[in-house]
């Protein structure tokens, strides 16, 4: 399955991997590196220095093209921006804002860009500004989240623009990506199927979670504070989602949350973690390694798409 998007990244499938903040290390971005998509790592709320470490350390696992996603609320970003430039890492993409201010320094230090948009009007804004593509990404994804849907999102983005566009949200076997193909996207971007495996250095509870829920176990928290966010349903959820309606202050709700990521891919806590995640994990049933999830996914994408007989 050549598409612009293989040709422009160098990579063999055209499955990109989601800059998921603290799950998404150099472990991870080289697997899914060497197993021929683009591994990301995610940068989240992490320094500058520790982003740094971890393109050293992904460089020493893989001689494969991979990027870093840059969490656009990050208050390190802007040096997070500076240290990308300097190590001229492949791929940057984006995430929770718009990377408009950081884009001419990145352009010049040759690295591709590829900001994750959640509606028409800022992935038109990224086309006129140059970057590469797109990642449209549906609600049905796991972290922050926008409000269109992956199957109304990917086909308005890939009518407006002529850049290659990447789907996200709800992926997580080949029949997604046959159907995000089918949308016009020429790529994916996938997340929540790369929690449960081998490769993953999280908390095991992390895993046994997503590979444990069903359709409905996810919920979205933090609408009213303007930066909501999908998780698996917990302790935490129930009682930030009653504090909601409650009323709660900005101040409230932070404290709440404060943490909760740390405590659920380093502690485990399967109460007061938030363990970010997609709607899809009701799909997931195995841990694997990144390789077997990759080439079981395109295997089917490619049979459902009449490329390869089955
Ligand atoms: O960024 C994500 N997903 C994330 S970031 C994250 S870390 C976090 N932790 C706690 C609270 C908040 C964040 C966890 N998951 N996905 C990409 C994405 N970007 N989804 C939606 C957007 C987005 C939303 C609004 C991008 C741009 C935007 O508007 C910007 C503008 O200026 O128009």
């Amino acid at each position: 399955m050549k598409t612009r998007l293989t040709e422009l990244l160098n990579i063999e499938y055209p499955i990109i991997q989601g800059g998921m903040a603290w799950v998404a290390d150099y472990h991870l971005a080289a697997a899914v590196s060497n197993a021929g998509g683009l591994g990301i790592i995610g940068s989240g709320g992490a320094d500058a220095e520790w982003v740094r470490n971890q393109v050293k350390c992904c460089r020493e696992l893989t001689d494969k093209p991979f990027g870093v996603n840059v969490m656009l609320m990050n208050p390190h970003a802007p040096e997070i921006a500076d240290v990308l430039a300097e190590e001229k890492v492949a791929v940057i993409t984006t995430g929770a804002g718009s990377p408009e201010r950081y884009l001419s320094k990145w352009q010049e230090a040759g690295i591709k860009i590829i900001p994750v948009i959640a509606s028409v009007g800022l992935a038109r804004r990224m086309e006129r500004l140059g970057v590469d593509a797109v990642v449209a990404e549906g609600t049905e994804s796991g972290g922050h989240i926008g409000e269109l849907t992956t199957m109304t999102l990917v086909p308005q983005v890939v009518d407006a623009l002529s850049i290659p566009v990447i789907a996200a949200g709800g992926i997580a076997d080949g029949r997604g990506i046959a159907a995000a193909f089918m949308l016009g996207a020429e790529g994916v971007q996938c997340g929540t199927c790369f929690i449960p495996c081998d490769e993953t250095h999280i908390h095991q509870n992390y895993k046994d979670l997503v590979l444990k829920a069903s359709d409905i176990d996810t919920k979205v928290t933090g609408r009213s504070t303007g930066h909501p966010v999908r998780t698996l349903r917990n302790q935490l959820t129930k009682v930030y989602l009653k504090m909601e309606a409650e009323g709660a202050t900005l101040d409230e709700l932070e404290q709440l949350s404060l943490g909760s990521l740390r405590k659920a891919v380093v502690d485990g806590d399967k109460d007061m973690g938030s363990f970010m995640a997609g709607q899809i994990s009701g799909l997931l049933k195995e841990q694997m390694t990144v390789k077997d999830r990759i080439v079981s996914m395109m295997d089917q994408a490619e049979t459902l798409l009449g490329g390869k007989k089955s």
